[in-house]
Order: C-alpha cells, then sequence, then structure tokens
C-alpha cells in the first residue's frame, strides 16, 4: 500500500505523553444517528440509576488518591457498573484497552516497574526506552525492533479470560467496539470479529516499508524476523516493518470510528492502561458527561488520578484477571465465558513460535506457563488453549455487529 497515492485523509499520530482533553460537553452537539434529545432522555436515566447506587460512599471523599480508590469500592462501582448492565442501561459499550489486558498471557506491559518491557530493555541497547518504538530511530537501526517483536509476534501467546469477557460483551450484544493499543492480536484471536474491533496502534497482520509504504507480504516480514534477518522493500530497498504504529506514524484509518463510536457509548470500560500515550488516552475524555467510566487496572490512571473522581466514574484497582472474573460472576456470565474457552481449546491450536524474550524471565511466570507451553491451570489464563486465526466462526453475531461493519474502514 503506498500511502502518498491515496486520497487525503485525516491524519493523527501517535505520540507519548501531552495529553490533549477534550471535554465531552463538546460532544452533546455533535449531530449524529443518536440526536441530542435521545441521548438527554437516555443520559438523565442512567444518571438517576447511577447516584441512587452511589450514594453510600460520597461521605468518604477527602483528598487522597488512595482515598479516592477506597471512595470507589466502597460505593461499590463494579456492582454499580454490573446493575446497570443487568438493567439493560447499557447496549453500546465501548472498551479501551492496553497491555494490562495481556500481561495475564505472559506479555510484559510497558510501565510495570521491574516487569515492564521499559525496565527491561538493557538487552538492546537503546538509548531510552521509547527508542523501541521510535520511528527515524528504527530507520536507523531497526534490530532493536525486530529483536523485540520476535518476542511480540503472534503465535507466541493465547487470549486470557478478560479477552473472552470483552468477547462475551459481543456475544451479548452489548459491544459497540473495542479500542486496544495492543499489537499481540490476542483480541482477534479470541474471535473478537473484525467490525467490532479497533486495533489503534496496527498489528503484524500486514507489513511495509517503512520509508514509501510499498506493501509487503506479512508471513515473509514475519519469516525474516524470526531468522534475524532484515526484510527489504522491493520497490525502494529500504527497511519492512510490521505494520505496528511508531510514536510519530499516523495512526490506522479505522481508529477515526471513535468520533462516531464515543458519542454513542452508553458504558466505557477502560482496561490494563496507563494512559500516557496520545492520542488514544484523549479517546476516553470523549464520551459524554453523563456516561459511566469504569477503570479496571492496577492504579488510578489518566482523569481517574483527579479527587474527587467525577460523579459516574467508577474504578475498581487490583489485578485485571481476578476483577474481570469478579465482574463477569456478577453479571452471570462466569460459566458462559468458561464454556467458550473450553470450547474453543478443541480448535486447532496455532503454531507455537520460541520466543527470545521468554516471559517467563520475568514475573509473567507465575501468571502462567511459558511461551509454547501447555499448562492444566484451571483458571483459564492466557496460556491455555485457543483457537488459531481462523477463529470460531461467532453464532453471536449481532445485527449491530453487521450494521458496523460497513463504517470500518
Ligand atoms: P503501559 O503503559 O505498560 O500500562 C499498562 C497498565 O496496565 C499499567 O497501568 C499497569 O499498572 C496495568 N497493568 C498491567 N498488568 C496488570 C494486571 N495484571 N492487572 C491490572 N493492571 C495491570 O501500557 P499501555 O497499554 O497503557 O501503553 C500503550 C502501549 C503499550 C501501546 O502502544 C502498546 O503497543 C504497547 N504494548 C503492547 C503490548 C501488547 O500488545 N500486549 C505489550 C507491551 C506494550
Amino acid at each position: 500500500m503506498n500511502r502518498s497515492s491515496q486520497p487525503p485523509v485525516p491524519r493523527v499520530t501517535r505520540s507519548a505523553g501531552g495529553r490533549l482533553t477534550e471535554p465531552a460537553e463538546r460532544l452533546d452537539s455533535v449531530p449524529g444517528p443518536y440526536g441530542k434529545q435521545r441521548r438527554k432522555q437516555t443520559d438523565s436515566a442512567l444518571a438517576q440509576d447511577l447516584s441512587q447506587m452511589s450514594m453510600s460512599g460520597q461521605d468518604t471523599l477527602n483528598n487522597s488518591p488512595s482515598a479516592s480508590a477506597v471512595k470507589s469500592s466502597s460505593r461499590g462501582g463494579l456492582a454499580s457498573v454490573a446493575r446497570l448492565v443487568k438493567l439493560g442501561r447499557c447496549k453500546n459499550v465501548v472498551v479501551v484497552a492496553g497491555a494490562g489486558v495481556s500481561t495475564a498471557s505472559g506479555i510484559p506491559d510497558f510501565r510495570t516497574p521491574g516487569t515492564g518491557l521499559y525496565a527491561n530493555l538493557e538487552k538492546y541497547n537503546i538509548p531510552y526506552p521509547e527508542a523501541i518504538f521510535n520511528i527515524d530511530y528504527f530507520s536507523n537501526d531497526p534490530q532493536p525492533f525486530f529483536s523485540l517483536a520476535k518476542a511480540l509476534y503472534p503465535g507466541s501467546h493465547r487470549p486470557n479470560y478478560i479477552h473472552y469477557f470483552i468477547r462475551m460483551l459481543h456475544h451479548k450484544g452489548l459491544l459497540l467496539r473495542v479500542y486496544t493499543q495492543n499489537i499481540d492480536g490476542l483480541e482477534k484471536l479470541c474471535g473478537i470479529p473484525d467490525d467490532k474491533l479497533v486495533e489503534a496502534h496496527g498489528s503484524f497482520a500486514t507489513a511495509a516499508c517503512h520509508l514509501c509504504y510499498t506493501a509487503y507480504p506479512a508471513e515473509e516480514a514475519k519469516k525474516a524476523i524470526m531468522n534475524d534477518k532484515v526484510p527489504i522493500c522491493t520497490f525502494c530497498a529500504a527497511t519492512v516493518k510490521p505494520d505496528v504504529v511508531f510514536f510519530g506514524e499516523d495512526l490506522p484509518q479505522k481508529y477515526f470510528l471513535n468520533t462516531q463510536d464515543f458519542p454513542k457509548a452508553d458504558l466505557l470500560i477502560i482496561m490494563g492502561t496507563s494512559l500516557q500515550i496520545e492520542p488514544f488516552a484523549s479517546l476516553v475524555n470523549t464520551v459524554r458527561s453523563t456516561v459511566p467510566r469504569l477503570l479496571l487496572n492496577r492504579n488510578a490512571v489518566g482523569p481517574f488520578e483527579k479527587v474527587p473522581l467525577r460523579r459516574t466514574d467508577h474504578m475498581e484497582l487490583g489485578d485485571l484477571e481476578e476483577t474481570v472474573r469478579r465482574f463477569a460472576e456478577m453479571l452471570g456470565w462466569n460459566d458462559d465465558i468458561e464454556e467458550l474457552m473450553r470450547s474453543q481449546e478443541t480448535l486447532s491450536l496455532p503454531t507455537l513460535i520460541s520466543s527470545p524474550l521468554s516471559v517467563d524471565q520475568t514475573s509473567c511466570q507465575s501468571r502462567g506457563a511459558p511461551a509454547g507451553t501447555e499448562t492444566s491451570r484451571s483458571k483459564a489464563g492466557g496460556q491455555r488453549g485457543a483457537s488459531s486465526g481462523s477463529e470460531e466462526t461467532d453464532s453471536e453475531t449481532d445485527s449491530k455487529s453487521s450494521a458496523s461493519s460497513s463504517q470500518s474502514t
């Protein structure tokens, strides 16, 4: 794909830090299929439900961030949101996901002290951690990224309970879209259909020249990288790279679905992200101010660091897989998810690739077996069986899914 031959399109470039803020109120005036009047009715009903359910914890407020976490759990954030879902109030759920979703699959995140990739980059001999995803640095020396890519290429890791929870949202007809920053392909692998998924930072599924953007067969790029070779563009002889979005590169066109989705959302679930990378991080500020936002993470991030929390904000801090499991139990979905995971195990397993950055060298070891091994962990985790890329056809595919597929770019 030669991007220079494409018609002009809006551009958004990936960058670290420097958060943009977009007041949700602005979006209330955006015209669209869900007009202003209809939104207001839905909003006030949601706000009423939430205020009734959130009253008990209001008097625990004080000014420390840890107190805000206490406050949020004392007002029963998870249970409140579960109740809303059960009441049928949330039919357009948007999920915003980050690397914390995949740590249970054995893939380190970026920023967790000690185990995150940023804390373990000495072997790549780079001047600063972000250099590994810097396009100019790559242009000069692709080796550090290629070494890391060998560990991240899809095939070594399996989706975990959290991925299947997201798929279950789709199965129940509630998922409007999942926006993931992850490049590991595990959302796709667990069977979330393409039209429900925005891989905002790209993926390894395609590859192209990093200079002239001429497409290159992804399998050939993978073969070269896995064999410590540099894939070379057949057109201009520059280095080919998987279509993972680096700092300084444009986000995929599909990312722009956010302008339709976020104003339409009636529940935002934010999972396993530090909300440090723009423009993705600011997406969470583009839902309407009356829409419940649920943060599931180890620590408070982004707008959830502010005290007091927005009245419709909820957070549940702790291990993500455990939290999601509890949430699923509250919703009565746990058995369905377990069953879905079991059924995936009967499908063929992907060819596993042994990786040099074996996550068993990190604390992720305790969270699952090393890449490429099977485990009988009863707590269905990332190293359990899952479908290959030809995942189970989605019998659950709902009407919203097919309707929205036409919007996908
Ligand atoms: P990050 O900055 O490393 O943040 C991860 C967040 O998840 C942190 O707040 C952690 O505290 C939290 N977290 C990690 N593990 C758990 C857990 N088990 N339970 C609860 N919380 C947990 O990563 P972000 O996703 O915010 O940053 C975006 C980057 C990371 C994207 O550009 C990705 O490409 C990149 N990345 C992706 C992967 C992947 O695809 N799996 C892996 C590593 C990095």
